[in-house]
């Protein structure tokens, strides 16, 4: 019988960054492709039945494709740079779940599927959970079909490199009624499971949260022959709104925001840039107030753009609204694994966005330090092992 440990160490070759370290997987890269052709090795070697959809999710079938079947899974996509276990530890946990069933010898009266999202991240087109937002048809198949990676690559132009017909991207009503309860395992991404208490935790809300390209433009020229007052240079005003971000944040309590990406175009030592784009990413579980806050930094940034003699442009690429799990999932969670507490997260999920359309629910692993979307990411061999048996336990009840 697999355990978590060792399914998790058998890809732990795959999509290693030479950079940050850690692991860079973006959706369909090669990384990204091996660690699918594993996924669905694993699967078939357990007897289940693999399928992809029209949008790119993987479907791992315990028991004949059905509607209103336990669905559980995670993603394999990772952010630049990332730990071992935001995806893969509830892709891992779920095949060594299998495995508890079966030596369990739990006959199943309802079909179980393990999916595997594309894009939960959306570190390589912009856009989280792109699969699950498709599946549900919270965004429209044309605007992700022009989406473009850093290279230029429009997602439907990746997608059609991975086997997709990108013309058959978008709202998929027949894998959606496939979904009776969705239950995805995850690593815990904050402090929330001290080192003493138990090592699982059953989720009970999404922080909302929406990220925004702010783009200021300005007049690139040359780093020798401008005077200072001659310049309008987009990098000093991005400077500033930087820091803007981060004091409107702090004044705001609950509040989380990051500019975690910053693009000077061209970019040369010598050059004053023509343009910066920054990313923006504001989370605060009152939508209303990330919306406030999201335009006290755009009205900031006028300011600073106009005082340096440039413009600044904002585009909202993603939102998602704060999210409760479904309340009667959330007790049979509970039930199921009565020592958990419950805990609210500040990351995103496909959970989440299969939250608005059929009952999701979340089971979190302890993190020791906290660490997350970092190469220090840490879960305790113990408790990713353990984890199977939580996601079995939990399974089981449901099944
Ligand atoms: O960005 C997030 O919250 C998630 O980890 N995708
Ligand atoms: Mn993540
Ligand atoms: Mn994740």
């Amino acid at each position: 019988m697999a355990t978590v440990t060792t399914l998790l160490d058998a890809i732990s070759g795959i999509g290693r960054d030479p950079v940050r370290g850690g692991y860079s997987r973006p959706v369909f890269s090669a990384a990204e492709t091996d660690l699918r052709a594993w996924f669905t090795a694993e699967a078939r070697a357990r007897g289940l039945g693999v399928e992809t959809d029209r949008n790119g999710i993987l479907w791992a079938w315990w028991g004949e494709p059905h509607k209103g079947a336990l669905v559980t899974g995670s993603h394999l996509d990772s952010v630049p740079g990332g730990g071992a276990f935001d995806g893969p530890l509830g892709v891992a946990a779920a095949l060594a779940a299998v495995d508890v069933l079966n030596e369990r010898g739990v006959q199943p009266n309802r079909s179980l599927a393990i999916t595997v999202f594309p894009e939960e991240e959306g570190s390589r087109f912009g856009v989280a959970c792109l699969g699950s937002r498709l599946l549900t048809g919270t965004i429209d198949p044309d605007r992700a079909r022009a989406l473009r990676d850093a290279d230029g690559t429009s997602f439907a132009d990746a997608a059609r490199a991975a086997g997709l017909d990108p013309e058959h991207l978008g709202r998929d009503d027949e894998s959606l009624a496939r979904i009776g309860d969705f239950v995805e395992l995850h690593v815990e991404q904050g402090r929330g499971l001290g080192e003493d208490g138990p090592a699982v935790a059953v989720g009970s809300s999404i922080l909302g949260h929406g990220r925004w390209k702010l783009t200021v433009h300005g007049q690139g020229n040359h780093a020798g022959t401008t005077l200072m007052e001659d310049r309008a240079d987009p990098m000093v005003a991005a400077a500033q709104i930087i820091t803007a971000v981060q004091q409107a944040a702090a004044a705001q309590p609950g509040a989380r925001a990051t500019v975690g990406r910053i693009q000077a175009v061209p970019g040369g030592t010598n050059v004053i840039a023509s343009r910066v784009q920054l990313w923006l990413d504001v989370r605060h579980e009152d939508d209303a107030v990330t919306a406030q806050l999201v335009e006290a930094i755009h009205g900031k940034a006028q300011k600073t753009a106009a005082f340096e003699g440039c413009t600044v442009a904002l585009s909202q690429e993603s939102f998602s609204p704060t999210t409760s799990f479904d309340l009667a999932l959330q007790r049979q969670l509970q039930l199921a694994l009565p020592q958990a507490p419950v805990l609210a997260t500040g990351a995103g999920h496909d959970a989440g966005i299969l939250a608005g359309h059929v009952p999701a629910g979340m089971v979190f692993v302890r993190n020791p330090t906290g660490i997350s979307h970092s190469p220090e990411e840490y879960v305790e061999d113990a408790d990713a092992d353990y984890s199977a048996q939580a996601l079995a336990d939990v399974l089981e009840a449901l099944l």
